[in-house]
C-alpha cells in the first residue's frame, strides 16, 4: 500500500525532490573487497576490470574477483582532501590498443589541479606503459577540494573531462579564461577538439565545452549520444544536466543551494536569462558520485533506460525513471546499503557495478531480486 501511494504521489509531482523508499527490486553481491577508497572502474574484457584507489593505486580485478598488485608507473598524485587518483575509462578500442585514460589531482607550481593521462596496459597487465599527461587544468591552486574528474569518451574517441571549481575559485566558473568549473573536450592526444564552442575566441581556453559548473563527480554518454552530468551543489542544489556545447549551467550566479550553515550565495537567485536550468535538483544534497544508464534488460524492461546515480551522503543509488529529458519518478535503490556509493557503471555483460567509498571499499554487482 505504501509503495502505491508513493508512486501516485510521484506521478503528480514530477519535479519534486522527493524520493520514494521502496523495497528494492535489486540486491548486491560482492565481486571484490579490500579496496581502499576506490574511485573509478573500467572494463577491459574477458570479465576483467581496472579499479583506481584514491591514494594513488590502480589494480586489475580478475574475472574471479581477485585483486592484482598495484600497477607500476602510475604517476605521482596529490592525494589530499578530495584529491588523488580518481576516474578512469578503457578506450573504446581497448581490445586493440590496450589504452586506459585516467585523471588525478596533479601536484605542481601553485598547488594542484586535475590532469588527464593516457597509457597502455602492459601485455602482462602488471604495469602502465607510455604514460602521457595529455591535459592539465589551468591554473593550479592550493586547494584540497572540488577536482571534478569524471571522464566520458564520445563515439568519435574524444574525451570529455569534468573539472571542479576548486571551491575558493567558484567565480571562475563564469569566465572562459580558466578551466575552473568547466567541462572540457579534448582529442585523444590532449589537443582541444577543433569543433569546441569557444575555439578562436580571444581570451577563451579552447578546450572548454560548457561552463558554470561546481563539482561534477558523475558523467556518462547517454544512449542518446549526449553528455549527461551530475554535480554537487553547496548545501542543497545537486543537479542533473545534459552538458551541451557552449552552454552556461549557472554556478555560482544561480543555484538551488545555499552556503554551508545557511545564507544566500550571491544574489540568491535560482534562475536567470541565458543560464540553463537543471533537469533535476536535489534539496537536501545527496552528494552524488558516479552515474550510468541501464541499457540492458538484465533488470527487466522497467529499468531499461533508467539513470542510476550514486549517493555518498545517504548511501543508496538514486534510480531516475526518464522520459526523454524529464525525470518522471525517483526511487531509492538499496536504501539499506549503508555504504557510500562512489561509482556506478554498466558492464559489457549488462550488469550494474558499484564502488563503495571506504578504507575497506568494495566492488559490488547489482543482482535482480528473486
Ligand atoms: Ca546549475
Amino acid at each position: 500500500m505504501k509503495s502505491i501511494s508513493c508512486l501516485a504521489f510521484a506521478a503528480v509531482s514530477l519535479l519534486a525532490a522527493t524520493a520514494c523508499a521502496q523495497p528494492s527490486s535489486v540486491t548486491t553481491e560482492v565481486v571484490a573487497g579490500g579496496l581502499q577508497n576506490p574511485w573509478g572502474l573500467a572494463f577491459i574484457g574477458e570479465g576483467r576490470m581496472v579499479v583506481t584507489e584514491r591514494a594513488g593505486r590502480m589494480r586489475v580485478v580478475g574475472a574471479d574477483g581477485r585483486l592484482g598488485e598495484p600497477l607500476k608507473n602510475v604517476p605521482n598524485v596529490d592525494a589530499v582532501g578530495q584529491g588523488g587518483l580518481l576516474d578512469l575509462v578503457a578506450d573504446r578500442d581497448f581490445a586493440r590498443n590496450r589504452t586506459l585514460h585516467f585523471c588525478f589531482s596533479e601536484p605542481g607550481l601553485g598547488g594542484n589541479s586535475t590532469a588527464l593521462a593516457s597509457a597502455q596496459l602492459s601485455a602482462d597487465s602488471r604495469s602502465l606503459e607510455g604514460v602521457r599527461v595529455i591535459f592539465s587544468q589551468k591554473p593550479k591552486v592550493a586547494s584540497r577540494l572540488h577536482f571534478g574528474c569524471r571522464i566520458a569518451q564520445a563515439s568519435d574517441g574524444s574525451l570529455f573531462l569534468t573539472l571542479g571549481d576548486r571551491f575558493q575559485r567558484m567565480a571562475d566558473a563564469q569566465t572562459l579564461d580558466t578551466h575552473h568549473g568547466k567541462v572540457v573536450r579534448v582529442r585523444p592526444d590532449g589537443s582541444a577538439h577543433p569543433d569546441n564552442p569557444f575555439v578562436g575566441r580571444s581570451g577563451a581556453l579552447p578546450e572548454i565545452w560548457s561552463l558554470g559548473h561546481r563539482n561534477m563527480q558523475s558523467a556518462t554518454i547517454g544512449p542518446d549520444g549526449r553528455l549527461w552530468t551530475v554535480e554537487h551543489g553547496p548545501q542543497g542544489g545537486d543537479e542533473l544536466n545534459v552538458a551541451q556545447a557552449g552552454k552556461n549551467y549557472g554556478w555560482p550566479s544561480i543555484t538551488y543551494g545555499e552556503n554551508y550553515g545557511g545564507g544566500k550565495i550571491g544574489e540568491g537567485l535560482t534562475r536567470k536569462e541565458g543560464l540553463e536550468q537543471p533537469l533535476k535538483y536535489w534539496v537536501p544534497s545527496i552528494a552524488p558520485s558516479g552515474m550510468a544508464f541501464v541499457t540492458s534488460e538484465r533488470y527487466g524492461k522497467d529499468m531499461k533506460g533508467n539513470l542510476l546515480i550514486g549517493s555518498l551522503k545517504f548511501q543508496y543509488v538514486a534510480r531516475l525513471v526518464m522520459n526523454g529529458d524529464k525525470v518522471v519518478r525517483e526511487e531509492k535503490l538499496l536504501p539499506d546499503l549503508r555504504q557510500r556509493v562512489r561509482d556506478v557503471r554498466e558492464g559489457p555483460d549488462g550488469f550494474i557495478y558499484l564502488l563503495t567509498d571506504d578504507r575497506d571499499g568494495q566492488l559490488l554487482r547489482l543482482k535482480p531480486r528473486g
